[in-house]
């Protein structure tokens, strides 16, 4: 059938995080090199784009996210040559390839930065968020800060800088100052970098906390967090009141007549009523976004708790997006990025006895939902979470941030932190990719900057590249069956069975077409109480990772089913 859908709904979308990924230059840091060496992993894999995570220069503060130009590549990954090697390396094989995008905040060694530092006076002063003391308070005295803001590593969103006796707004670390986008001049000069990229051949951004970067100009003191956690609905700056405005705007100026881009806003907090106006294409604002409901289902009010996560409650959070955006708008798809665990540990269950079945299951499950799925380095291997020991294992900033205040001013057990940190960090996901049973997994001939996972020696692409029954060929079966088979693109999304604790069961219905998916989220076998099960058994197996089921439809451990049928039209 011939539909008139944009490119990237039919699209899997691979992410790099390019520190990781492979070292040619044996520094221990991955870099562009390394990538250009394993484009065929990925060709191989099926995938239709690559995302790198940040690759511009940066003092490398939270790993690339602070950047201090927006034009050029840190020499840690390489230059613009090598950089433009790699893009016509990743168009040779028919990929895409799409930039971070970080500019709610800079690095605060910017020049941008640095001269609205310098001055009250400077030209520049109002491109970042400048405030003074609270009205009656000592300037840089505890409580003096303009706003109640938390910042997400923790401390004040407010840095007092002495220099000219104000205060700047970080909402992440404080080499993070946040830019102002009230300041047309700031959004000026955002749009023309990103013209600069999409003329030099890039496809599309991923934007970094882009329904931060509206703020409510009058600045209100929020709901107190009272943790370093990112608080959900903290108020003045998430879908801020121009937030919309001002991506229509970056519509019309930079993406106007380039039908071929990809465009996806990173939005912690964001709701479905936010999202279908952000992604309904009448509007021209994103293609799509990343919500984060489900990374944060096992969340709870209190942060150094852990949340047991329930499969009832994932597929009502899952379900509902499914729905909210089913007329209007569309879904990215992910378990994992660069700063969730990794998402056999997280959904599925990591021991040997079980980890190859549920990294299967969970991707099918995924990839197919409705929306665009992105797979982060690693999932397509089953790669876990790493065994860290003490917090001097961790290099994220975030989770040394999260751990200071928790131990060291509330006093907190250090186990305790750390038992949550092991779940939840994110080094987790940082840790370097798996390519062989060697010293050091084939990522380095150096020194690691973050320690490879020991599980290496079993868990790593050489060997599963050799097994048809890896991982990573399931991963290459499941990307194929998105571009081959209409109904997982476009179909009707039905769940079924939504109080059962133990599947994860719906359809998908395109014209003629239905296709059934199960995945069984338990180590043991169970039984789909769903209508047509007899008739389902019957139905063409699409895709399974274990023998296809017997006629009352019972699942082994992790098992995953995908049949087709034809049905009245
Ligand atoms: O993340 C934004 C975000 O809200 C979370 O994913 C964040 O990591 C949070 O602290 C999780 O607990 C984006 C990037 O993906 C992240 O790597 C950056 O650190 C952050 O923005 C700042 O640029």
């Amino acid at each position: 059938m011939q539909t008139m859908d944009p490119w990237w709904k039919s699209a899997v979308v691979y992410q790099i995080y390019p520190r990781s990924f492979a070292d040619a230059d044996g520094d221990g840091v991955g870099d562009l090199r390394g990538i250009i060496a394993h484009l065929d992993h990925l060709a191989g894999l099926g995938v239709d784009v690559i995302w790198l995570s940040p690759i511009y220069p940066s003092p490398q503060d939270d790993n690339g996210y602070d950047i201090s130009d927006y034009q050029d590549i840190d020499p840690l990954f390489g230059d613009l040559d090598v950089f433009d090697e790699l893009l016509a390396g990743v168009h040779a094989r028919g990929m895409k390839l799409v930039m971070d995008l970080v500019v709610n905040h800079s690095s605060d060694e910017h020049p941008w930065f640095l001269e609205s530092r310098s001055d009250k006076a400077s030209p520049k002063r109002d491109w970042y968020w400048w405030r003074p003391a609270r009205e009656g308070m000592e300037p840089g005295t505890p409580g003096a800060e303009p706003t109640n803001w938390t910042a997400a590593f923790g401390g004040s969103a407010w840095e007092f800088d002495d220099k000219t006796g104000e205060y700047y707004l970080h909402l992440f670390s404080r080499k993070q100052p946040d830019l102002n986008w009230e300041n047309e001049e700031v959004r000026q000069a955002v749009h023309t970098m990103m013209r600069w990229w999409l003329d030099r051949g890039v496809d599309g951004f991923r934007m970094d906390v882009i329904n931060l970067i509206s703020k409510d100009t009058a600045l209100p003191d929020g709901p107190v967090a009272g943790t370093a956690v990112f608080p959900e609905s903290a108020a003045g700056y998430v879908n801020g009141p121009r937030v919309h405005e001002f991506l229509h705007e970056m519509h019309e100026e930079v993406f106007a007549g380039r039908d071929a881009v990809l465009t996806v806003g990173e939005m912690p907090g964001v709701t479905i009523e936010e999202a279908v106006r952000f992604t309904d294409p009448r509007r021209r604002e994103l293609d799509m976004v990343f919500q984060f409901d489900h990374v944060w289902a096992d969340r709870g009010d209190d942060p150094w708790q852990l949340v047991p996560l329930k499969l009832t409650r994932l597929k009502a959070i899952l379900g509902r997006w499914q729905a909210g955006l089913a007329e209007h708008g569309w879904n990215s798809l992910y378990w994992n990025n660069h700063d969730q665990p990794r998402a056999v540990s997280r959904y599925g269950d990591d021991s040997p006895a079980h980890r190859v079945a549920s990294a299967k299951m969970l991707g099918t499950v995924l990839h197919m939902h409705r929306g665009t799925p992105y797979v982060y380095q690693g999932e397509e291997l089953g790669m876990t979470n790493y065994p860290f020991e003490t917090i001097a294992d961790f290099r994220d900033i975030e989770s040394l941030g999260q751990y200071a205040e928790a131990v060291e001013r509330d006093g907190r057990s250090p186990e305790e932190v750390l038992t949550v940190l092991r779940a939840r960090g994110r080094d987790n996901a940082r840790t370097p990719m798996q390519w062989d049973a060697s010293p050091h997994a084939g990522f380095t001939t150096g020194r690691p900057w973050l320690a490879v996972n020991p599980n290496h020696t079993r868990i790593n692409a050489a060997a599963q590249r050799d097994d048809p029954d890896s991982t990573y060929h399931y991963y290459r079966r499941l990307i194929a069956l998105r571009h081959t088979e209409p109904a997982v693109v476009d179909g009707d999304f039905t769940m079924l069975l939504p109080h059962d604790e133990r599947l994860y069961a719906f359809t998908r219905r395109l014209g003629a077409t239905e296709l059934l998916v199960i995945g069984n989220f338990t180590g043991r076998r169970v039984r789909a109480e769903i209508e047509d099960a007899a008739a389902w058994s019957s139905a063409e197996l699409l895709l399974t990772n274990e023998a296809a089921p017997s006629a009352d439809l019972t699942l082994a451990p992790w098992q995953a089913v995908v049949y087709r049928r034809t049905v009245e039209a």
